[in-house]
């Protein structure tokens, strides 16, 4: 017959501690492995969003200076403009010229790549 000393009530003590905390690390690998795949599957997401725009930005950057002119940007819009009249054609160069101006961030005129892309990210938190 088992004799209950304080031992015993130690070791079966013990014993649910170790399957306790045995369990938890379980469950913390099962949660650490769930928020890798997360944060592989943002990392993935702004890789090819960070690409996207690297693309479009050496698409418009025609001269391959590195970055973007007020001529270079507005030639994007050149179809938008085509075959309309004086005011509308005016209302969408103000507009261009805005977003031109809110994009670059510090004054110098043209637009850098990290200047676009953090337009970008602004843009899509909205
Ligand atoms: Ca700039």
């Amino acid at each position: 017959m088992l004799y209950w000393n304080p031992y015993c009530y130690f070791l079966v003590f013990s014993f649910l501690m170790y399957a306790t905390v045995k369990n938890n690390m379980a469950n913390l690998k099962q949660l650490h492995k769930v928020y890798q795949n997360a944060l592989d599957g943002l990392k993935l997401a702004r890789s090819n969003f960070e690409n996207e725009c690297r693309e479009q930005f050496d698409r418009c950057d025609k001269n391959d200076s590195g970055s973007i002119s007020v001529g270079e940007f507005l030639n994007n819009y050149l179809n938008e403009m085509k075959d309309k009249d004086y005011e509308t054609m005016r209302r969408i160069l103000d507009d261009r010229m805005d977003q031109f101006k809110k994009i670059d961030e510090d004054g110098d005129g043209t637009l850098t790549f990290e200047e676009v892309l953090q337009f970008m990210y602004d843009y899509t938190d909205k």
